[in-house]
């Protein structure tokens, strides 16, 4: 059921008035937002902003995301706190969906588009949703109102491709008649409630005035500490560098396993006692980087940086070695089946957790499918278990109902994710479950590899490699 009589009509000149003014109309429930896309973080931005005094409309192209909000469900159930939010606003009166922008978006004061950018086959950036949520906004835009841009994008990218978008399509100049700023999502998927509530926020837009706006909105409604960045392509270039940081430590940690694998050195032990140290931030090897995030961000600075004639080798390097991991974790089953006289071709492997991290229901660029595709054609016979998806087809295979289902019988284990059910595992239940000689292979590190062995498991882990 439609439902966009949130906004009362009010002409957007919130660019014309003070930050003090601003403050004063979201006490008063009078600051109307738009909120362009209503997925893992665009559903989540809506409820808090609508929890933090605004009055939201939620605008998606899938008219069952606008239904079911419209009913105050919420189909993320591995965002603790969210449905909640968006029951108890969308009851209030303060937060709707529609799939018609161009309504909502004629009596907003921001608007904040917080629509996917992923890469391509060719590791492109994939700029398709913005640009057209970008043409969206500028025909309906109002005189005075800002634009927000939440998505992750390359640095430029939003005065260079987004700003003249809207521009051409509202007939107004950015900066003057309207504000354009980039304001990063920083949130933790999982756990994005909470990080909306808590960890700051990067604001840059064309001109002070617009930041310092933006800046209010965001301390005021969500009551958090916000950055104000020289421009919006600081912003997006901060965004991308936390990112790029954490999937190049992540490749260093890699490395290291890789490494100490050959010298009977346990990574993990390594990497836990460096951490003891005050200035060294612990990342830790694995199965290989997935999400909507890290496995594509790095392609915006680097396509960005090859055309400024300045190739980021160690940026592009440590996207090559997280994505070598799941091979890698493919070799250390074999290894370890060979060690109980077993090859890949004929063995049940039951592969335990297929989420790209602990405790999300989301399979985006998950290096476990890698894994039990290429098992599949080396001619093994996999089972899945995961918490989050029981029952349903995830990789082509229906996902067990339970742990004990899917390793009966099986001739190895292979940790894919670390949820949190399996690291408290029953290894001693586990083998008994299993066939007489198997392997256990653990590719997230969360058991321990003495007790695996003790239980007679031909154990491998990532940068875990004892003979
Ligand atoms: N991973 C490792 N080793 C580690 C840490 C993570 O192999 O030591 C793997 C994870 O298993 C996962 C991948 O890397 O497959 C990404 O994990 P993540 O914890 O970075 O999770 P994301 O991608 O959901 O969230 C990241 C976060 N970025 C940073 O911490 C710098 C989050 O704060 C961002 O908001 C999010 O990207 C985003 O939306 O950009």
């Amino acid at each position: 059921m439609e439902n966009s009589k949130t906004h009362a009509h009010h002409k957007g000149a919130v660019l014309a008035g003070s930050v003090d003014d601003l403050k004063r109309r979201l006490k008063s429930g009078n600051v109307n937002v738009v909120v362009v896309g209503l997925g893992r973080i665009g559903l989540p931005t809506a409820a808090v902003f609508a929890e933090g005094g605004a009055s939201v409309v939620g605008v998606d192209i899938r008219r069952s995301v606008v239904e079911e909000t419209n009913a105050g469900r919420c189909a993320f159930v591995d965002e603790p706190g969210l449905a909640r939010l968006v029951r108890r606003n969308v009851a209030r009166g303060r937060f709707s969906a529609t799939v018609n922008a161009a309504d909502a978006i004629a009596s907003s004061d921001f608007v904040i588009i917080c629509v996917p950018t992923p890469v391509d086959q060719t590791k492109s950036p994939d700029y398709t949703a913005v640009t057209a949520a970008s043409q969206t906004t500028g025909m309906s835009l109002q005189r005075g109102s800002v634009v927000i841009v939440e998505s992750t994008i390359g640095p430029g990218i939003a005065e260079d491709v987004l700003l003249p978008i809207l521009e051409e399509k509202s007939g107004m100049k950015g900066g003057v008649d309207f504000g354009l700023a980039s304001c990063p999502e920083r949130s933790d998927p999982g756990n994005i409630v909470a990080n909306m509530g808590s960890v700051p926020r990067i604001v840059g837009s064309l001109d002070p005035k617009c930041t310092e706006l933006v800046a209010a909105l965001y301390e005021s409604a969500l009551g958090v500490k916000v950055i104000k960045a020289s421009n919006p392509k600081t912003a997006n270039a901060i965004k991308l560098t936390e990112n790029l940081y954490r999937d190049v430590n992540i490749a260093l940690a890699n490395e290291f396993a890789l490494l100490f694998e050959e010298f009977g050195i346990d990574a993990v032990e390594v990497i836990k006692a460096c951490a003891t140290k005050y200035n060294f931030m612990p990342h830790y090897p694995g199965i290989g980087v997935g999400g909507p995030c890290l496995p594509s961000n790095s392609y915006y600075l680097i396509v960005e940086g090859v055309k400024a004639g300045n190739i980021p080798y160690l940026i592009r390097l440590a996207r090559e070695i997280n994505d070598r991991m799941p091979d890698h974790a493919v070799e250390l089953v074999s290894e370890a089946l060979n060690d109980v006289g077993k090859t890949v071709r004929g063995s049940k492997i039951a592969v335990l957790g297929v989420s790209y991290k602990p405790g999300v229901k989301d399979i985006q660029l998950s290096p476990v499918e890698r894994v039990v595709s290429r098992l599949a054609e080396m001619g093994a016979r996999v089972s899945i278990y995961d918490p989050m998806f029981k029952g349903e087809r995830v990789f082509g295979i229906t996902v067990s109902s339970s742990l004990d289902e899917a390793s009966k019988g099986a001739d190895c284990v292979v940790i894919g994710t670390a949820h949190k059910e399996f690291e408290t595992l029953d290894l001693g239940r586990l083998a008994k479950r299993m066939s007489s000689k198997a392997a256990f292979v653990d590719a997230r590190n969360i058991a321990s590899p003495l007790e695996a062995q003790k239980l007679g498991f031909a154990y491998r882990g990532v940068g875990r490699k004892f003979m």
